[in-house]
């Protein structure tokens, strides 16, 4: 594809396929090198849509031969398309082709892996399997039979149910299954390797009775324990929250190290990326556990909403993400326990959102929770698609109540369990199963939220009548240019002086309405009256950030000080904490000064440590600072070198005004007894780790051995991965002289471990940029033995990790990073183009750097867009960020 030539696919042009297919029998012989697959479909027309031609997707297929109704037909081959000239009735269709795995380096299709044969079809990855009509929209009935070698090829899985399996001549065996379930291609799935399995039955509330299973390689089983019992509690949860049952007899999850994404819903058979699903004490973090028992959960959930009731196109794909986002976030939540813990989950939420989603709507990819148009569908799995889509379906609960949300949920599965349907299908459920609602009364407005891009901007004024006792909140919205106000629910409450909870009485109302409310701004501009307030309130807005926007409400440092000693809502004394920071940082790099820290935000953030009741995973979260690339979504122009100084000058002054409080932070939160991945440990080495990383930090800036020789000892003997990476990072973090030992320490200890190898890459290529030393590394870790473009997982530990998230090592005013970024892209998107066009991303921002760094960008990226041999994947990120 040629710039200017890109085939742009327009919601608006959707249309019903002139034929359907129920069912489809499918045969493959698999070997790695060609690959034979037979498929017999039952082809039907669809009567509402003019007779025409059978046009199937295939891509990179050699086609053997066409049958119709047993008789040989002619088919054309152009591009990725075959087209017969089928009859205007329904007909059996016979295909012949092969494919060829072991080539297959874009890990989309059928394709090898660690010896085995492993599929990923979403988004359209089947017709790379076989020719098909490969759109979502399109359900059949499938039964596969897989023939392979059986030494090679112990383990034969496919969806649904087994049905037979047994030996073959020639050392081959076969299995057959057959999945009940009517299911669009892209949760087609086949596994066909030497794999072992842990199982457990389980009998469910209903009575019945089912299998679960894990397969990983042989070594991997002690790492499959937590992926279980992660299952096992969505199972549960899913039943007890929502009603919705496991529908399968036997539910396969599937580990595989070469994956394009996280894990993938397949009916019946998941398929995991192994960093998605392998977790023990001595190999996995805290976050690591937390992210397997979210994910697990996530592509659980997905079975009700993605795979009964699926998309009627690519572009609902937030119908089932956003959903299912939002579904895997609840029960984390739930999981998470304590008040305490649920804060810290909605903390960690937002930071992500606002660090990727954010930037992601005010760059050169924005686009609606439910795009108008792409080139590429995979370009289109987005933190927008995923974590906006979330937060839109938030918004849901949070207009209707958590059982007005069940309700809509409920008649949503009764209306379309079985369907193909749209992002209005939910919405409407939604509000006709609470009639009277606010959103039913506002639909349409709420659906903004599906078509425009961009965050919203609301700035907030409050005016007080010491007089009167009056109290007027000014809100207004400002979304992008020729956007639609939208529907904003803004919870909030008003603090007094001393931090009391004030309580709310609406003008023209006889009494108070508890200290909570939520308010919904649907103008642009809308002013809100209290009455009866007796002392100047600070108002706490967006509580437990209720919508995705960005706020300006104007208030000082000492209401922030107010919000962050008393709010509460704890996500709110979060926020203030960030707010302090923020205000802090930002305005010395707008004034071009270097970052001072005062007394009184040093002060503050020691109380915050020191507080005898907040926990400490909470603690953690208010005195990290905020990330880098929502401090730069603040400004018009931005120069990342100059971010970077500031917040590393934050880190620094944190760390040696606050050391006598770290080094007690550091002791008290040691946790003792076997490691245990709960909230609340977790919290307390979250805390430690912080505290390690600013204790060595301080240390090495003065030269004092001690901290880092404690830190260089854990990464020693640590019992847990939490602690000994932490004590790594710490060391690195610092450029701390024993950081080299440590690494090669963790290295040679690891060296057969490819995820903590995954680590020890990442590390390095996030660590805090010095004098140019951290570039220097990344450039001679591409060399390194251990690294490879073919591994996903390895490529964006190193690569993804340095370009896209550490900004104050990848702009260089010598270009250096962008020349590094180009290339790289060139090279891994003649392997993956899914995972170049994701590195590609790294750009998506330039037009608001600064010089020198906005025209060396510019020049990398007109570089690569002249390369003739561009993938459709990168050419679309490349071309969108030049326009
Ligand atoms: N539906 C999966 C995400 C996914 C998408 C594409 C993939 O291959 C290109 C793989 C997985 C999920 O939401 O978990
Ligand atoms: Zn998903």
């Amino acid at each position: 594809m040629r710039e200017g030539h890109a085939h742009v696919i327009h919601r608006h042009d959707y249309q019903a396929p002139t034929y359907w297919i129920a069912t489809v029998d499918l045969t493959l012989d698999l070997d790695p090198a060609k690959t034979l697959v037979t498929s017999k479909l039952a082809v039907k027309r669809n009567a509402n849509q003019p007779h025409g031609p059978l046009v199937l997707h295939g891509e990179e297929l050699t086609p053997l031969r066409v049958m119709i109704d047993g008789e040989p037909v002619s088919f054309r081959q152009d591009g990725n398309e075959l087209t017969i000239d089928a009859p205007d009735r329904d007909f059996e269709l016979v295909i012949r082709n092969t494919c060829c795995p072991e080539k297959n380096t874009a890990l989309s299709g059928l394709y090898t892996s660690g010896g085995g044969f492993f599929t990923q079809c979403e988004a359209e990855g089947f017709r790379r399997i076989t020719y098909f009509l490969d759109r979502p929209d399109v359900m059949a009935v499938y039964t596969v039979t897989l023939r392979a070698d059986k030494t090679k090829y112990p383990v034969l899985l496919s969806n649904g149910n087994l049905l037979e399996q047994g030996d073959l001549d020639g050392g081959k065996h076969f299995a057959k299954w057959h999945d009940p379930f009517p299911k669009p291609s892209y949760l087609f799935a086949v596994v066909a390797a030497d794999l072992v399995a842990r199982e457990q039955r389980i009998r469910t509330r209903s009575g019945k009775d089912h299998l679960l299973q894990v397969f990983v390689r042989r070594g991997d089983l002690d790492k499959t324990e937590h992926a279980m019992n992660s299952l096992i509690a969505s199972i549960v949860w899913d039943e007890a929250r929502f009603g919705l049952p496991l529908d399968l007899e036997r539910f396969m999850i599937v580990g595989v190290s070469d994956f394009n994404m996280g894990a993938m819903e397949n009916k019946g058979l998941n398929i995991f990326n192994t960093s998605a699903l392998l977790a023990s004490p001595a190999t996995a973090t805290d976050a690591d556990f937390q992210r397997i028992e979210a994910i697990v959960a996530h592509e659980y959930f997905h079975n009700w909403t993605g795979n009964r009731v699926t998309c009627r196109d690519w572009f609902q794909l937030s119908l089932k993400e956003g959903l299912t986002v939002f579904r895997d976030r609840e029960f984390s939540m739930d999981m998470a326990g304590s008040p305490s813990a649920r804060a810290v989950q909605r903390i960690q939420q937002v930071r992500a959102l606002r660090a990727v989603q954010f930037p992601e709507d005010a760059g050169s990819m924005a686009h609606p929770v439910r795009p108008d148009s792409y080139v590429e569908i995979n370009n289109f799995y987005t933190a927008t698609v995923y974590e906006k889509g979330a937060e839109v379906v938030g918004l849901y609960q949070t207009l209707l109540g958590r059982e007005g949300f069940a309700k809509g949920l409920k008649l949503y599965f009764e209306r379309h369990d079985g369907q193909a349907v749209t992002c209005d299908d939910f919405a409407q459920a939604m509000a006709d199963a609470n009639p009277g609602s606010q959103l039913a009364s506002q639909l349409d407005l709420f659906k903004r939220w599906y078509s425009q891009p961009g965050t919203p901007r609301v700035t907030a004024r409050g005016q007080y009548d010491a007089e009167s006792h009056r109290y007027t909140l000014r809100l207004s919205q400002h979304n992008g240019k020729g956007e639609l106000p939208q529907l904003i629910p803004v919870r909030m409450g008003l603090l007094g002086p001393e931090g009391q909870a004030l309580p709310l009485q609406w003008e023209g109302e006889l009494a108070s309405h508890g200290s909570e409310t939520v308010l919904l701004l649907e103008q642009t501009e809308q002013a809100f009256h209290f009455v009866n307030v007796l002392v100047e309130p600070t108002p706490s807005l967006l509580r437990g950030f209720s919508a995705p926007v960005l706020l300006d409400d104007g208030l000082s440092d000492a209401q922030l000080l107010n919000l962050l000693q008393h709010d509460s809502d704890a996500f709110n004394r979060w926020e203030a904490s960030q707010r302090l920071a923020l205000n802090r940082i930002l305005g010395a790099v707008r004034a071009g000064q270097p970052l001072v820290l005062d007394a009184a935000y040093l002060d503050a953030m020691r109380a915050v440590l020191r507080h005898p009741q907040l926990d400490a995973a909470f603690k953690a979260e208010a005195l990290r600072l905020p990330e880098a690339a929502y401090l730069a979504e603040q400004l018009q122009v931005v120069d990342p070198q100059a971010i970077h100084t500031a917040v590393e000058a934050a880190w620094t002054q944190i760390a040696q005004a606050l050391r006598a409080d770290w080094e007690w932070a550091f002791e008290a939160h040691q946790v003792s007894g076997g490691y245990r991945p709960s909230a609340e440990d977790a919290g307390r080495r979250a805390l430690a780790n912080l505290a390690l990383s600013l204790l060595v930090r301080a240390s090495t800036l003065s030269g004092e051995p001690v901290w880092p020789g404690k830190a260089y000892q854990r990464v020693k003997d640590a019992d847990n991965m939490t602690e000994r990476f932490g004590a790594l990072a710490a060391l690195v973090s610092a450029h701390a002289p024993l950081a080299d030992a440590a690494l090669a320490h963790f290295h040679a200890q690891f060296a057969h471990d490819a995820l903590v190898i995954d680590k020890w890459f990442m590390l390095q290529a996030r660590a805090p940029e010095r004098d140019g030393k951290v570039f220097e590394r990344v450039k001679k870790l591409l060399q390194h033995p251990d690294f490879t473009l073919k591994n996903p997982n390895r490529a964006r530990s190193l690569l993804v990790q340095f370009c896209n998230f550490n900004p104050g090592a990848f702009h260089r005013a010598d270009a250096g990073g962008y020349v590094l970024w180009a290339d790289q892209v060139a090279h891994l998107d003649a392997i993956n183009p899914q995972a170049a066009s994701r590195l590609a991303r790294a750009m998506d921002r330039w037009a608001t750097l600064a010089e020198p760094f906005r025209g060396a960008a510019k020049v990398a990226l007109q570089r690569l867009a002249e390369r003739s041999t561009l993938s459709n994947d990168v050419r679309e990120i490349v071309t969108k960020a030049l326009e």
